[in-house]
């Protein structure tokens, strides 16, 4: 945060925590005007303070306050009132109908310092006590409770990416809005979200931020001020997220999506660096004194302190910036080097696209094939193909590509048994164009290791899908020795599979930076089983981009010829390989 972002949180807390005290409520309000002209200011408020220039809103008290903030990094006032207030009051407050007033009641009547100590008021009906406090009112600081709590967690990207991405689409269409991007986390594919920051342009903020808060989904406006704008957004299937919209001018924009977008831990390096060649930055320009020196561009940011532009998925301070100092970082794979998605599910199993379908979506797209990847028998709940179904499906598919313009590649996701040992034999394995082999059952802390090694023993098999069966919404990765897994599969030219999903990001970023150095190539899949699913590549692409991959780490990106004739060298390798082994 800026001084003027930290100073209007100290204002609101000062404000929050008078209100709490039952103290004078000009004084209250005071303080709020002033938290809210900070938080419109369009330069930092200690140019005004340095250059004794005054602000409207900001009386002579506020503005010691401001001084000595500036001096000190803190308000006496402010550590005063946090003494005396305990600081889970702080986010009962915040909850949507509670606030100071409520907040005190519940305090002095029933000792409420948190808001699970408010959840046992609710929950016990010991609320309904305090006078006034009927089923209405009741009920209307459960929804807050419940709202708050909601908008509080975090979500997978995948979850977000097209509502956010709709969102930003109609709001780039309101007019007088000139430039839009969703910066934070969203913009950087991180593989959880917490809120949603979205910066703008525009000479006309009093319109535009009226239309803003019109736009269909806003559960609640939470704050509507001429450079920031906050309220929940309801997300197609009724979660709700937190999304900031700030407006910014035309000439900051690049320091101001660079700022905005972080990672915090990003900023603060190249701040540093910032520092060290005699520059400020901040979120309105990289300046040398008083002259700006870049602000329009990030682009011009990063040039001008001597780096490499750095694409928002590296800026996590992961090593990015010595890479940039020394202009090594690669071009990253894009989506648009994608050429085909390597795993779909059909009809044939718990899919539920037709390979029509499974073409159309293709098309969109722009690919050039799908492997269409059903499940193999000992899936049972997943409809695993017999093998019997699964020479039907290969005629059908060979009758189908005929006529295709995209190229199905006949494919399965061969279930990988307890004893390592796959569902369907070599003979029939070496049939397919292209072998997925997995996980799906395991035992309690099991360690698959010896399972992934064996099933690597068959010269089919293609690639690991989802290796660590992590959830990105929960489940614990499966435990297995990575060393040994991801050198044999690097040796044996066995590919590990980022998958795609929404659900799965599996290899994830950190696993790919694992995996990379013992020699692995990747594969990417949608693991697409419901109609129009094959979108998420992106969130895949993400991943990847943040592993820092290049096209060259990645066989989707070949050709439908070249994917095919890597194919075919991987399985000639592995068979000699294995030649030698019996021998
Ligand atoms: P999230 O929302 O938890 O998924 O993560 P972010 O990265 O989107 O974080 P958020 O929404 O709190 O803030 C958006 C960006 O604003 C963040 O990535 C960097 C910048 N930012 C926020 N607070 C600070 C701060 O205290 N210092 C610096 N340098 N930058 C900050
Ligand atoms: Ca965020
Ligand atoms: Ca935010
Ligand atoms: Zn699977």
């Amino acid at each position: 945060m800026n001084n003027n972002q930290k100073l209007a949180k100290i204002f609101d807390e000062i404000a929050d925590a008078l209100e709490f005290l039952g103290e004078n409520p000009f004084k209250v309000r005071a303080y709020r005007t002033a938290a809210r002209v900070l938080e419109g200011l369009d330069r930092d408020i200690s140019w005004y303070i340095e250059n004794n220039k005054s602000v409207k809103g900001i009386g002579t008290s506020l503005r010691a306050k401001i001084k000595e903030f500036l001096e000190t990094g803190k308000v006496r006032k402010h550590e005063e009132l946090l003494q005396k207030v305990p600081r889970g009051i702080f986010e009962v407050m915040a909850i949507p109908g509670v606030g100071p007033k409520t907040a005190k009641l519940l305090y002095d009547r029933f000792g409420v310092k948190s808001i699970e100590d408010l959840k046992r008021v609710l929950e016990d009906e010991s609320i309904y006590q305090l006078r006034g406090f009927g089923p209405g009112k009741v009920k209307n600081i459960k929804e807050g409770l419940e709202l708050y709590e909601r908008a509080h967690s975090r979500f997978p990207i995948g979850f977000v990416y097209r509502p956010i991405m709709e969102l930003k689409e109609r709001i780039s269409r309101i007019d007088g809005v000139h430039r839009i991007e969703v910066a934070g986390s969203f913009r950087r594919m991180k593989e959880t979200v917490g809120d949603i920051d979205i910066l703008i342009t525009t000479d006309r903020p009093t319109e535009v931020g009226n239309a803003i808060v019109n736009l269909p989904s806003i559960e609640r406006v939470l704050l509507k001020g001429p450079t920031k704008i906050s309220f929940i957004y309801t997300l197609p299937r009724g979660d709700l997220i937190q999304v900031d919209v700030r407006i910014v001018k035309d000439e900051n924009w690049g320091a101001s999506l660079m700022y905005f977008t972080g990672s915090k831990e990003h900023n603060i390096a190249v701040r540093d660096i910032a520092i060290e060649k005699g520059y400020k930055l901040n979120e309105y320009g990289l300046y040398r004194g008083i002259n700006v020196i870049a602000s329009r561009t990030e682009e011009e940011i990063y040039e001008a302190l001597g780096m490499q532009y750095i694409p928002p998925e590296l800026r996590e301070n992961r090593g990015e910036i010595d890479l940039a100092l020394k202009h090594a970082i690669p071009d990253l794979v894009e989506l648009k080097d994608i050429k085909g998605d390597l795993q779909v599910h059909s009809i044939y199993s718990d899919g539920q696209m037709t390979f029509e379908e499974i073409e159309k979506y293709a098309l969109e797209m722009g690919y050039q094939y799908v492997a269409v990847t059903d499940h193999s028998y000992s899936l049972k709940v997943a409809g695993g193909l017999e093998e019997s179904r699964l020479f039907e499906k290969m005629e059908k598919l060979r009758q189908f590509n005929k006529h295709s313009r995209v190229r199905l590649l006949m494919g399965a996701e061969v279930e990988i048994r307890m004893d390592g040992t796959l569902d369907y034999p070599d003979e029939v394995l070496k049939e397919l164009d292209i072998v997925l082999a997995s996980v799906h059952n395991v035992r309690k802390n099991e360690d698959i290791t010896e399972r992934y090694l064996r099933a690597m023993e068959s010269p089919y098999v293609d690639i690991i899908a989802h290796p660590t069966g992590r959830l990105v919404t929960g489940r614990n990765p499966y435990p297995f020795d990575e060393e040994k897994v991801f050198k044999t599969a690097a040796e044996r030219m066995v590919l590990m599979e980022i998958n795609a999903h929404a659900n799965r990001l599996d290899l994830n970023d950190i696993m790919i930076m694992r995996a990379k150095p013992y020699g692995v190539k990747f594969s990417l899949g949608t693991d697409a089983h419901g109609k129009g699913n094959m979108w998420m590549m992106v969130l895949g692409v993400g991943q990847a981009r943040r592993a820092m991959l290049t096209p060259g780490d990645i066989v989707n990106t070949m050709n439908l010829d070249e994917l095919l004739d890597f194919i075919k060298k991987a399985r000639k390798h592995r068979e000699e390989l294995s030649r030698k082994l019996n021998n």
